[in-house]
């Protein structure tokens, strides 16, 4: 891949994130969303306000930029998490009013107020909190990754300074594997789904993530919609129920990045995080290029988004 490419992918990656947040941030746990609902948002005028989602991501954006050019590189020395930990509570104290879960906003509590992340995390779950937030913030990790090995330790290791839950670090792992695929998948090939999801389906090394993801795929194959996508994977704040939806969206649409978020907003539910994850892996296959700028250029974090996107790169 040549380095034009190869910044456009990565520049798509951070830009989809933000863009499916911001569009799905209004319609977060709506009853009914429509296709104009949706329109009108992306085409309309003033600042796209982002959430947590997109906050801890450049988070762990700018924890990874100031490690990538450590050497020996190893997930250790691209991961700190005791840092990393404190990285994120910080955010979360500078800008608590971003719609941070229950959960994690104590564990923040703690962890600001000096108590070790290990925990905290455990204050209000005690098996771990298996919320997707790990995995909404989890794409940067795939544009520093060499192979599916170390992406999916370093997935791993973003995830559990917040949510030590199983289903938490499976669905990070989902997320941060699929990242990585549509990084390297051309943006001129369409993702065939039963072959894109092969080595996601090995990572995750789960059977009922394994089941899940062939779920997908099956979906995908029959062209469901957002409606029964949604009610046959669930579209909720957990990691089990969000991040297999926004893995349909991207399938279903891949190579038209706006079709991949108005799929995972329609499904309702947890949009701005379904989005989020969605606009991800289409903007990492497709490219900046490819995503509505009228929509881009409005986003709050833009000048971040592309800062980071060009050091990663
Ligand atoms: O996972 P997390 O960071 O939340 C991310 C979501 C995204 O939709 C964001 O856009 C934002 O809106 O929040 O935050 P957590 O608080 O760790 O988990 C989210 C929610 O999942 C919790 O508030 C609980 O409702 C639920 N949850 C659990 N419920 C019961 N038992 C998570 N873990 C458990 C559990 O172990
Ligand atoms: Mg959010
Ligand atoms: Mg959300």
């Amino acid at each position: 891949m040549d380095d034009m490419s190869r910044i456009n992918k990565a520049r798509g990656l951070l830009f989809g994130l933000a863009l499916g947040d911001c569009l799905g941030a209004p319609f977060e746990g709506r009853r009914e969303v429509t296709e104009t609902d949706i329109v009108t948002t992306r085409d309309g005028t003033g600042q796209l306000r982002h959430t947590d989602d997109t906050a801890l991501t450049l988070v762990l954006a700018r924890h990874l930029a100031h490690r990538v050019g450590d050497r020996p590189r190893t997930t250790e020395s691209l991961i700190d998490v005791d840092v990393l930990a404190r990285e994120f509570a910080e955010a979360w104290r500078d800008e608590p009013w971003r719609g941070y879960g229950g959960g994690v906003t104590k564990s923040f509590e703690l962890i600001v107020s000096g108590e070790p992340w290990r925990s905290a995390i455990r204050a209000v779950f005690p098996e771990g909190s298996f919320g997707n937030g790990g995995a909404m913030r989890v794409a940067p990790v795939a544009l520093v990754g060499g192979d599916v090995r170390e992406v999916t330790e370093l997935a791993r290791r973003s995830t559990e300074v917040t949510h030590a839950h199983p289903d938490a670090l499976h669905g990070a792992v989902c997320q941060a594997v699929a990242t990585h695929l549509a990084l390297a998948l051309p943006s001129t090939e369409p993702a065939r789904p039963k072959e894109f999801v092969r080595p996601v389906r090995q990572a995750v090394s789960s059977t009922s993530w394994e089941d899940k993801i062939d779920h997908v795929v099956d979906l995908a194959e029959r062209n469901a919609d957002p409606a029964e996508a949604a009610a046959e994977l669930g579209n909720d704040v957990s990691a089990t129920a969000s991040v297999p939806l926004a893995l349909l969206a991207f399938l279903r649409h891949s190579g038209d990045p706006d079709a991949v978020l108005r799929f995972a907003i329609l499904a309702g539910g947890d949009t701005d995080t379904v989005a989020a994850m969605a606009g991800a892996l289409a903007g990492a296959h497709s490219g900046y290029a490819a995503l509505p700028t009228h929509a881009t250029a409005r986003l709050e974090a833009a000048k971040d988004l592309h800062l980071y996107a060009e050091h990663l790169a």
